[in-house]
């Protein structure tokens, strides 16, 4: 289903044409009205009358986490202070928080790009949409919510937490789609489970899942638990939350609204413009958000795109879902590692739940790394030296995959702390 037929089938050649009217412009409004941006830009002798098309956008100095940072609160506005109608943050575990201002208007084109999101996976006016994102600062509550508004669903806006009020909510007003994080979805499978309650008696026909990293494997996964097509989207905070991009029901990498965001795949080392199909960093640039505009933001995001022709129609460019990131890339031993590997060998094997943890600490110099992943109930009544043998198999898989090697201890089921939020899994003991 397709929520804005003009926009997501529009010919590439005159998409491109609209991107570089749009940069044009945003490029114009943030000299003018940001010092921050007018400073960068002078500082290498660009100046907004430089940008006639969207290839030069390559002529456009990076924006980073860190110097959104520096210019914490308000430093990135473009708008009065009165015509900010509504301000997201990210959680800031790392630092301070980073900050998306919105005017009305971008209030109205997030509701759009939610709009699409939802219609990707077939959500009608008909539908009812559970909404087990987090409402608050964080921008998964309120994009979804404001996505079901526009298209006139029924939204139940219980955010995350009370897994059981989850489940009798979903059976009594019979919830025929689902969003939330991945990996809570499988802990409310968990619930249901527990609670007796069978997930395909439920409505349930669609999920909307992101928010932190997963996999095909995952999906396999939850789709079963759940009994429900699993979608995958993705957003950040400094772009608009989610809405960025997702993927439609052919469930083969996400769409990225790129009429309002437009994409580069650039090398994380030396800023270079990679081509379509290379591995690299994600690079965002908002073309039309008024109250915190974001220039070649580099998103840490490693990712590639492809513009090849959709089954489904739309001519937006896809990227494939997320690989790592940049920045959760673990070095053990000198090794790079991204946690989506450790998560894609568990992911196949049996007897265990895809609830892991990765420990990496430093003993007599030496680099370690610990996988710490929980039994299911039936190989957790077996005997010791089945439980051995599992973990024996595991380090085995992982040193073929990760090519160094690894302890790996099988905990007890539920072992392992659940999020309603994001998964925690790496705990780097080394940095402190
Ligand atoms: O997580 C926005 C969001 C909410 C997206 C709900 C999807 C659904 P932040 O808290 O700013 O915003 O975190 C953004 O989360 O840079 C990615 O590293 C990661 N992320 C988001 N979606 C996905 C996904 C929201 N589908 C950061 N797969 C991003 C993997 C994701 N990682």
């Amino acid at each position: 289903m397709i929520w804005n037929s003009q926009d997501e089938t529009m010919p590439r050649e005159e998409l491109r044409k609209l991107q570089g009217k749009r940069l044009k412009n945003i490029v114009f409004n943030a000299y003018e009205r940001i010092e921050f941006y007018r400073n960068k830009m002078d500082n290498i002798g660009v100046k907004p009358s430089d940008i006639e098309s969207i290839e030069d956008i390559v002529k456009l100095p990076f924006l980073t986490k860190d110097e959104l940072r520096e210019v914490y609160p308000y430093g990135l506005l473009a708008v009065d202070k009165k015509d900010i109608v509504e301000i997201h943050t990210s959680s800031g575990t790392t630092g301070k928080p980073v900050v998306d201002a919105y005017t009305q208007r971008d209030i109205d084109l997030w509701s759009e790009v939610m709009a699409r999101t939802l219609s990707m996976g077939g959500t009608s006016r008909n539908d009812i949409v559970h909404n087990a994102f987090g409402y608050g600062l964080f921008t998964g509550g309120l994009g979804v919510h404001y996505g079901a508004r526009k298209i006139g669903a029924v939204v139940l806006p219980i955010s995350g937490g009370n897994t059981k009020r989850q489940l009798s909510v979903m059976k009594d007003f019979g919830s025929s789609v689902l969003a939330c994080t991945p990996s809570y979805s499988l802990y409310v499978a968990e619930a249901a489970k527990e609670e007796g309650i069978d997930m395909a008696s439920l409505p349930l026909k669609a999920g909307f899942f992101g928010a932190e990293p997963w996999s095909d494997n995952m999906r396999a996964e939850i789709e079963e638990k759940l009994n429900l097509k699993a979608i995958d989207i993705y957003g950040l905070t400094e772009i608009i939350g989610p809405g960025v991009a997702s993927e439609c029901e052919f469930q083969n990498m996400l769409h990225i609204y790129e009429d309002h965001f437009f994409a580069e795949i650039v090398d994380p080392v030396t800023g270079e413009q990679l081509s379509e199909g290379k591995e690299g960093e994600l690079v965002l640039t908002t073309l039309t958000k008024e109250g915190t505009p974001m220039i070649r933001y580099r998103t840490r995001d490693v990712t590639y795109l492809s513009t090849e022709k959709c089954e489904c129609g739309r001519s937006l460019v896809r990227m494939h879902r997320l690989l790592g990131r940049t920045d959760d890339m673990l070095i053990v031993r000198g090794v790079n590692i991204f946690p989506s590997q450790v998560e894609q060998v568990l992911l196949r094997v049996d007897g265990i739940e895809p609830h892991y943890e990765i420990l990496v600490d430093r003993m007599a110099q030496l680099d370690y790394l610990e996988v710490r992943v929980e039994m299911n109930d039936s190989l957790f009544s077996d005997e010791i030296k089945y439980v051995e043998k599992k973990e024996k198999e595991i380090e085995h898989e992982l040193k073929e995959e990760l090519l160094i090697s690894s302890k790996v201890k099988l905990v007890e089921p539920r072992g392992i702390g659940r999020s309603e939020g994001k998964a925690k899994r790496i705990i780097d003991k080394r940095k402190i």
